[in-house]
């Protein structure tokens, strides 16, 4: 793809944030310590992980954010899932409540619940299924243009190219035509998530690996 050695990059690894299973508190404090740390940076890419590392970062970084695309095969809008508001299922929930209906764009959806569907409906949030996508490829330039912040859920890919996630759906989108929009903006803020590799050889995280590749030389373009 882009002839550039990514260890030429200006960039750096700021290490891991150890998080706290099943301690949404903890792991978020823990988040915008370090966040703290590095706040200098002018741009940032977070590697999962659970998704809902996305709402402290969110929060964190939430007044320089006017348009947030969710890239993801489920809505992610429970109010709350198994008991918890801060679950992979609320994530889009959430964000939404820090930053503003408005701002938020969910891009590959094909899988939801009847409740969130109305109450996407109702929040007026502005979504696409993964079929207009590979419809129309130029919404997903476009949604990606204008956003500062992408979370990229992988479960939003086709599942033959990303089998190992938690939630597999059918029918995603291509990793061709994902990372070909991908090469053409400079967000602010990314995050790759839900990733669940078996093994090293897993295809899942080496096509994570790749996209990760391809953003970071994009983002310092
Ligand atoms: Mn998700």
């Amino acid at each position: 793809m882009q002839r550039i050695d990514i260890r030429e990059l200006p960039i750096s690894d700021w290490g891991d944030i150890e998080t706290s299973h099943g301690n949404f508190e903890e792991t978020t404090q823990r988040i915008k310590r370090a966040l703290k740390e590095v706040a200098f940076a002018e741009r940032y890419l977070f590697i999962g992980g659970d998704h809902t590392i996305t709402i402290p970062i969110i929060s964190f970084f939430s007044e320089k954010i006017r348009k947030y695309v969710h890239l993801d095969a489920h809505a992610d809008f429970e109010d709350s899932y198994l008991g918890s508001k801060y679950t992979h299922g609320s994530v889009l929930r959430r964000v939404g409540e820090i930053i503003g209906w408005e701002k938020i764009v969910l891009v590959g959806l094909r899988s939801v619940s009847k409740n969130a569907m109305r109450e996407l409906e109702e929040y007026g949030v502005e979504y696409y299924t993964s079929l207009e996508i590979r419809e129309d490829p130029r919404i997903l330039e476009q949604k990606l243009q204008s956003a500062d912040y992408i979370s990229l859920d992988i479960d939003v890919i086709d599942p033959p190219y990303a089998p190992e996630v938690a939630n597999p759906e059918p029918l995603g989108l291509e990793p061709l035509q994902l990372i070909k929009a991908l090469i053409n903006v400079r967000p602010k803020i990314v995050d790759v998530v839900e990733v669940v590799p078996k093994d090293h050889t897993s295809i899942t995280a080496i096509l994570a690996a790749t996209i990760i590749r391809e953003v970071l030389i994009a983002m310092t373009k």
